[in-house]
């Protein structure tokens, strides 16, 4: 597969191959940790992702076979959050997670080795988890002095259930892909060597679906769990398709031309 590069940055790398888009953290050394700067250039990655209407689905992993993500990086961090060069702590990886939450394109995990603490809560955010076999699961927070109690916890839950949950973080135990696959927290398991044509043919079917129709999905799969901020998402594609329409278009056409709107030719369907 090749993959051509979309923009540089420091601590991810960031490609493109057809409609598909690939956000791979670079820092292999140490597990593919995170520091602020790694966070922000994924944000900065999901925005061009959101924007390039020729990309329809979003592949988020790690470089070098031995990790997707292994979390916060414990060396940068300080008083109240993740230092980076601006000195200022920060969990911006909060900000990550609702991005791949409400990016209106479907987010694949492509996880091979660790997938631990944060770097745990970031694949189960996203829509769909293709892991290797070599794939290993699990929270850390409460060994390491930390907790992710908002989608870490709850949407957790809703993926594996309570008891399972409470399990995963209590505990912090390991979970192998087989384990992680069986409690629903997976979706498929492949050896490593097939991990990325795997997940790549996998985005070739979601490509060849109506972009809107999966648009519709995800945010109505959002709706019922994020309250207000669900059905604001939802609502917003249903104004989408509501733009799109002659009726929709009338309202606008008689204000710019300054005359009174004429709906009545649309029908009142029952
Ligand atoms: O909880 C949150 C948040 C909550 C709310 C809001 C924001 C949050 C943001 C972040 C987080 C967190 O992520 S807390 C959880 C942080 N992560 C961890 O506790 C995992 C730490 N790592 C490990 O437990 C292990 O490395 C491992 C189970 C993933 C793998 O073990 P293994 O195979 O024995 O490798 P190991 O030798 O430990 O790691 C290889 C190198 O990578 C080591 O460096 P070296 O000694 O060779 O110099 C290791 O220190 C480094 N490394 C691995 N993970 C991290 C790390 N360095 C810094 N931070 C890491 N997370």
């Amino acid at each position: 597969i090749q993959w051509t590069p979309i923009k540089e940055f420091k601590e991810i790398i960031f490609s493109q191959f057809g409609g598909i888009a690939k956000i791979s953290i670079n820092r292999p050394q140490v597990h593919n940790a995170f520091t602020p700067l790694t966070v922000q250039e994924m944000i900065d990655a999901m925005r061009i992702c959101q924007d390039r209407t020729d990309i329809g689905v979003i592949i988020l992993t790690g470089e070098g076979g031995r990790a997707f993500c292994s979390g916060g990086d414990q060396s940068v961090r300080g008083h109240g959050g993740y230092v980076g060069e601006d000195t200022v702590p920060r969990l911006n990886v909060l900000e990550l997670q609702k991005i791949i939450r409400s990016i209106p394109k479907p987010v694949i995990a492509m996880v091979a080795g660790w997938a631990i603490g944060g770097g745990h809560v970031l694949h189960v955010v996203c829509d769909l988890t293709v892991a290797a076999e070599n794939a290993r699961f699990g929270q850390t927070g409460p060994k390491v002095g930390s907790f992710d109690g908002g989608f870490g916890a709850s949407y957790l839950a809703r993926i594996v259930g309570q008891k399972k949950a409470r399990e995963i973080w209590y505990l912090c135990d390991q979970y192998d892909a087989q384990e992680a696959r069986e409690m629903g927290l997976v979706n498929k398991v492949v050896p490593l060597d097939q991990l990325e044509a795997t997940t790549v043919a996998w985005c070739h079917k979601i490509l060849q679906k109506s972009p809107l129709a999966l648009r519709m999905l995800k945010s109505s799969f959002n709706a019922e769990l994020d309250g207000q901020a669900g059905i604001q998402e939802l609502a917003g594609n249903a104004t989408l398709l509501y733009y799109l329409s002659d009726e929709a278009k009338e309202g606008r056409n008689a204000y710019v031309e300054k005359r009174q709107p004429d709906f009545s030719k649309y029908p009142k369907f029952p």
